[in-house]
């Protein structure tokens, strides 16, 4: 089957495929979500039905939970597992810092929860997620769906005191009704451009009543496997 893979797609296995290497006996590991995080559960899975390899793993989403659980990986929760060797999970962009703009998949509450208890947290993603400065991507703000339109109002007034291109936000549509995420809360995208700012960004976003948290990762990811489509992965 990964014979015939799309070049993205051999891209996103490589890089998985390589993180899963730095796994080891006994270590308890955050699961990514999305389709690059899929790869690596699957890799994961092979390697505790075929080498008995033994983890635990705490999922970032319910869909990671499902697939984990699926392909024969030990389940547990965050509070059980209390803190983790290492998480490894894809991303939207990552820059020259290793800051990442992640939640595109919807999970980065829990995402960032897991991986700010981690030993060491490493990004896998293609290589069409590097980015010279993040913002091309609108940027995830996970906000409680109480008064959501009157924090949405906020964010964007907020905006203008800062040094940003746009500031316009949209909810996340699920088809006719609003994205809900595994915490059941909605999610605003915010269409930047670029971000020139984003430790000052994540910091004031924050601040607002309503936002439950956003999907700027600064100083929390350590490694950046990239995969490329002919197989060839580098490490950051
Ligand atoms: C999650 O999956 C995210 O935080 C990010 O939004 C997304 C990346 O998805 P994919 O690997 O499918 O590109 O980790």
């Amino acid at each position: 089957m990964r014979g015939t893979l799309s070049p993205i797609d051999k891209a996103k296995y490589a890089a998985a495929r390589r993180a899963a290497d730095l796994v080891e006996d006994g270590m308890r590991v955050g699961l990514g979500t999305g389709s690059t995080a899929a790869w690596l559960v699957r890799c994961l899975g092979e390697m505790v039905r075929e080498d008995g390899l033994k983890i635990r793993g705490v999922p970032t989403s319910s869909r990671t939970a499902a697939l984990a659980r699926e392909v024969g990986i030990n389940v547990i929760s965050l509070d059980e597992a209390r803190w983790l060797d290492i998480t490894i999970d894809g991303a939207d962009e990552f820059d020259g810092n290793l800051n990442l703009i992640k939640g595109g998949g919807g999970a980065l509450l829990q995402e960032k929860i897991v991986a700010a208890a981690s030993d060491m947290m490493v990004v896998i993603a293609d290589a069409g997620k590097e980015v010279g400065t993040l913002g091309a991507f609108p940027l995830p703000i996970e906000v409680i769906p109480f008064g959501w339109q009157t924090t949405q109002a906020l964010v964007e007034e907020t905006l203008i005191s800062l040094d940003v291109l746009g500031r316009q936000t949209t909810l996340r549509m699920n088809g006719a009704k609003p994205f809900v995420t595994d915490e059941g809360n909605y999610i605003l995208d915010l269409h930047l451009q670029r971000i020139g700012n984003p430790r000052q960004m994540a910091l004031v976003i924050n601040q607002m009543p309503g936002v439950v948290e956003n999907g700027l990762f600064i100083d929390i990811c350590d490694l950046v496997c990239i995969g490329h489509g002919d197989g060839r992965v580098e490490m950051r």
